[in-house]
């Protein structure tokens, strides 16, 4: 009898078991971390000198962190409709905070992002604000808010909605204008300095948990959305005394920024409840909302780490992409407003930070990216079967080597028509009723001055303008809170179904 044979059979089978047992044990897992209206005060980015956020700064150490990352769309639903999808909103036509993109029939069933990974054996769970208005996409019988968003189960498992958490009996500042919307508010809350009845806290504690006892048998895709910074910005005590109580914390601001901006650019976020920053002056609230925003930031920034020392501690951080976002950035005064709907820097640009197998640590790129680029990049770092129906780029050349060039620069719109493109060095900004501006960002990182209409930056922008959207839709069907039409014919805009005429004044 040959013994050969079979002991060779034997250790064949062996060796292609041991590789097949490989290849799926090597698929990693995601841990995808969301922080809304988070702008780029971030210690790591830059954007805010005192902004203290040790944990994302520890993160992006051991990975790569993109300084230059723009979401699609500077609003909530029309940004991660976009990163969820891979589509840009001049694709969808999805850009106020309604519709939700399952109620159209054209996207109802599209593959977003988390299913792609449900569809390829992951595990999926999603706590907190991932899609505006819920954990999102949740099977019928889902618990909470996000129940009502009934579509395909693209999360297995669905924690807590977060949100607010603990709110004051009454709003801690004066009325705001234009309509005193409840959610504009901020300062220290609660006052017994416990962070644990705030959403954001509840929301990591059930990521921690989920990671722990995550199967083993299959890889994970964990969603936590944090809703802080969004407003209204409570925070306990401890975290506001990070940041001195003096004006060394206002951002960098010219006066009358704006007179060299055209008129349009107002009717992007025509009336809003969002103060501008006369009325924080008027009422001696400019400090008080920018140090709550940091109070904020870094309370985030602590349940962050909350969630990378339980990786950590379960022993899968070295088989864990961690990938952390914000979905679009904040004005806190620059541009003599604050809030979100703008098409500048302080309005688009975002933290971006990947870490994990695969990833460059210390990475530090200055290259373009955009929100939409991580549903082809999150395909590539774990192996998932590609798709041709994704409007993004993948990043991994960026995270491989950080100097990588990118192909195009990042594109963000603000309905129809409103569009800005960010290269390394410039930023163009086009309007729909033809207007537009240019900064060059490096010398000006601030946008102050308005380079568009100087003929010898003509070639700049017609190089910028090559990259406006091919495809440009108008809103959906059933679109409504921010959305913005304009006519060229007959010069009409209508925000927010009013017709706003070339000479009303515009609403303080
Ligand atoms: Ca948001
Ligand atoms: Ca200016």
């Amino acid at each position: 009898m040959n013994l050969f044979k079979p002991l060779s059979w034997l250790l064949a089978s062996a060796a292609l078991f041991t590789s097949l047992h490989a290849v799926e044990t090597k698929k990693p897992n995601v841990l995808f971390i969301a922080i809304d209206d988070q702008n780029d005060w971030i210690g790591t980015l830059g954007g805010h000198p005192m902004a203290k956020t040790p944990n994302i700064d520890r993160l992006a150490a051991q990975g790569t962190v993109f300084l230059n990352a723009h979401c699609n769309a500077p609003l909530c639903n029309p940004s991660r409709t976009s990163l969820m999808l891979g589509l840009r909103p001049t694709t969808t036509g999805v850009y106020g905070l309604a519709p939700w993109f399952r109620t159209l029939p054209k996207w109802k069933d599209r593959v977003a992002l988390p299913q792609h990974f449900a569809n390829n054996g992951y595990m999926t769970a999603a706590t907190g604000k991932i899609y505006h208005g819920g954990a999102g996409a949740l099977k019928k019988g889902g618990k909470g808010k996000a129940a009502a968003q009934d579509g395909p189960p693209e999360f297995q498992v669905v924690g807590a909605f977060g949100g607010v958490g603990s709110k004051p009996p009454h709003k801690l500042i004066p009325p705001t204008p234009m309509g005193d919307h409840p959610l504009m508010d901020w300062g220290v809350w609660p006052p017994d300095n416990d962070d644990s009845s705030k959403g954001d806290y509840q929301v990591a504690s059930w990521t921690v948990d989920q990671i722990k006892k995550a199967p083993k048998d299959k890889p994970f895709f964990i969603a936590a959305g944090f809703f802080l910074p969004h407003v209204p910005c409570y925070a306990t005590q401890k975290w506001f005394d990070l940041y001195p109580d003096d004006d060394s914390v206002l951002p960098k601001i010219t006066e009358h920024d704006r007179s060299d901006t055209p008129r349009f650019s107002w009717y992007l976020h025509w009336e809003l409840p969002e103060p501008r920053l006369k009325w924080l002056k008027e009422n001696n609230q400019w400090r008080n909302l920018v140090r709550s925003y940091l109070a904020c930031t870094s309370f985030v920034d602590a349940q962050v780490g909350r969630l990378t020392q339980a990786l950590e501690e379960s022993g899968q951080a070295d088989n864990t992409i961690v990938v952390l976002w914000g979905d679009h950035g904040w004005h806190l005064g620059e541009k003599e407003i604050t809030g979100k709907n703008t098409l500048w820097d302080r309005g688009t640009k975002v933290p971006l930070i990947f870490s994990g197998p695969g990833v460059h640590a210390g990475g530090r790129t200055k290259q373009p990216a955009e929100l939409l680029d991580i549903y082809p990049t999150l395909i590539d770092l774990c192996g998932l079967p590609q798709r041709d129906d994704l409007e993004g780029l993948s990043l991994i050349p960026q995270l491989k080597d950080p100097n990588a060039k990118r192909e195009r620069p990042a594109v963000t719109s603000h309905n129809q028509g409103n569009h800005g493109v960010r290269s390394v060095k410039w930023r163009y900004i086009h309007y729909a009723d033809d207007t537009e501006e240019l900064y060059d960002m490096e010398k000006d990182p601030e946008e102050w001055e308005n380079l568009a209409g100087k003929p010898e930056y003509a070639e700049v922008i017609a190089e910028h303008k090559k990259w406006l959207p091919k495809i440009d839709v108008p809103p959906a069907p059933n679109s409504a809170s921010r959305v913005l039409t304009y006519d060229k014919k007959t010069d009409e805009a209508i925000w927010e179904g009013k017709t706003v005429h070339r000479s009303d004044p515009i609403p303080q």
